[in-house]
């Protein structure tokens, strides 16, 4: 493609997203609606524009891909996600996506073919916000989630993916070539860090040592209801206050192992009246560390807390295991790879350990996966507020383009 317009710039690109979504508590732009399918035909437009090939699988991750050399070589994936989480910000996902775009854009306008063929890639689903399940694009394309079994997820409405993926207004990009298959030979993720280490060491560049083990979990606490006003305290069987207690211990547990964090993100209060006592709740908990035993640690504490419910107050609770990941060392021969690109630019750059989950948490499983970080302003993210300086994101563009061709040649 000869180089005549000028490089897109990842700040403006990223500008044009976040505008799809946007609301004042932050970008929503769950999978399968409007807005995260209008992000989705942004990617392809804009990988139409720098000439790559552009497909899309069954459940809707696309591709955008540049020949190498070698033409039947296992292709290099990078890439990152399109969704966001409710309040989510500008950079979680979309940063990596539009970074592997533009640094695939930055090594056709310097003439630097790759022996590997190179693809962009948005996945669909990282955040689990509207399917429960995290990570659902990758995980599909990686065969941890088999197919079926991901169509058949349904969200809060009782939508299928399926469903959602036929709608006309937010499924799949109709024309695009079908992909087929995943020979990966190796992956690479661009992300900001959601975290402060880069921030307070004053380095713009992180290379992730690993990605911490997590399991979701939907718990449902099941009550007696009854009249706010006559039920006398001793007779009542209050879902929400036995619920309570297991939110305690599930954060006392987890202060108590020292690495590992536990979030209840939503709670669901059935029937949900001022005045009548809680019939029935049901909540989500996400439990991560680098130790998958200290998530064990975890379960128990609830086990143990869900016993004492049952017997104290008569209210059973069931606990669902809706996913499962294992912690996902990063490959360091791509680590060092992301080094020597590091030092080509002249820029420091340091070992990150992140507790965010990735999509490379899944490709880790089926080839080598690194990822490269930089900096979150304040560590803030899944906020609206999430901020990274443009100077930094530039930055990581120009390391991702430069950690491609080093892993281009890593044997
Ligand atoms: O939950 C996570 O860590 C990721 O943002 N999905
Ligand atoms: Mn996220
Ligand atoms: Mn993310």
């Amino acid at each position: 493609m000869a180089a005549t317009s000028k490089p897109p710039d990842v700040v403006e690109r990223l500008a044009t997203l976040a505008k799809l979504g946007k609301h004042e508590g932050g970008i929503d732009r769950a999978l399968a609606t409007p807005a995260e399918r209008a992000a989705r035909e942004l990617f392809v437009t804009w990988a139409q524009q720098a000439q790559l090939e552009v497909s899309q699988d069954r459940v809707g991750n696309l591709f955008a891909r540049r020949h190498g050399a070698i033409s039947d070589a296992k292709a290099i994936l990078v890439g990152s996600h399109l969704d966001t989480v409710p309040t989510g910000g500008a950079y979680d996902g979309a940063y990596g996506v539009v970074g592997a775009l533009n640094a695939l854009d930055l090594l056709i306008r310097r003439n630097i073919v790759t022996q590997h063929p190179v693809e962009a890639v948005a996945w669909i689903g990282e955040e689990g916000s509207r399917f429960p399940l995290g990570c659902l694009g990758s995980s599909t394309f990686c065969g941890l989630t088999p197919e079926a079994q991901a169509l058949a997820l349904t969200d809060e409405n009782g939508l299928t993916l399926q469903q959602a993926l036929a709608s006309p207004e937010g499924g799949l990009i109709p024309g695009l070539h079908v992909r087929q298959g995943r020979a990966v030979a190796a992956y690479l993720e661009l992300h900001v860090e959601q975290g402060p280490v880069l921030e307070d060491s004053g380095v713009s560049l992180g290379i992730v040592t690993a990605i911490a083990a997590q399991r979701r979990y939907r718990v449902t606490v099941d009550g007696k209801s009854g009249h706010a006003g006559t039920v006398p305290m001793d007779r009542r069987s209050d879902a929400l206050s036995a619920a309570s207690e297991l939110f305690l211990a599930i954060e006392s547990a987890a202060r108590s192992t020292g690495d590992c964090v536990a979030t209840v993100g939503k709670v669901v209060v059935e029937p949900g009246g001022t005045n009548v006592i809680p019939l029935r709740v049901i909540f989500s908990l996400d439990v991560r560390s680098p130790d998958e035993s200290h998530i064990l640690c975890v379960e128990d504490a609830l086990q143990k807390a869900i016993d004492h419910t049952k017997r104290e107050r008569g209210v059973p609770a069931v606990v669902e295991r809706l996913e499962s990941r294992p912690a996902a060392p990063m490959a360091p021969p791509l680590r060092e790879a992301i080094r020597r690109a590091a030092i080509e630019l002249g820029q420091p750059a340091i070992d990150v350990a992140r507790g965010a989950g990735h999509d490379a948490m899944c490709l880790a499983r089926i080839a080598p996966a690194a990822m490269i970080f930089v900096p979150s302003i304040g560590g803030l993210s899944h906020v609206g507020e999430e901020r990274t300086s443009a100077a930094d994101l530039r930055l990581g563009v120009e390391a991702l383009a430069a950690a491609i061709i080093e892993v281009d040649r890593t044997p």
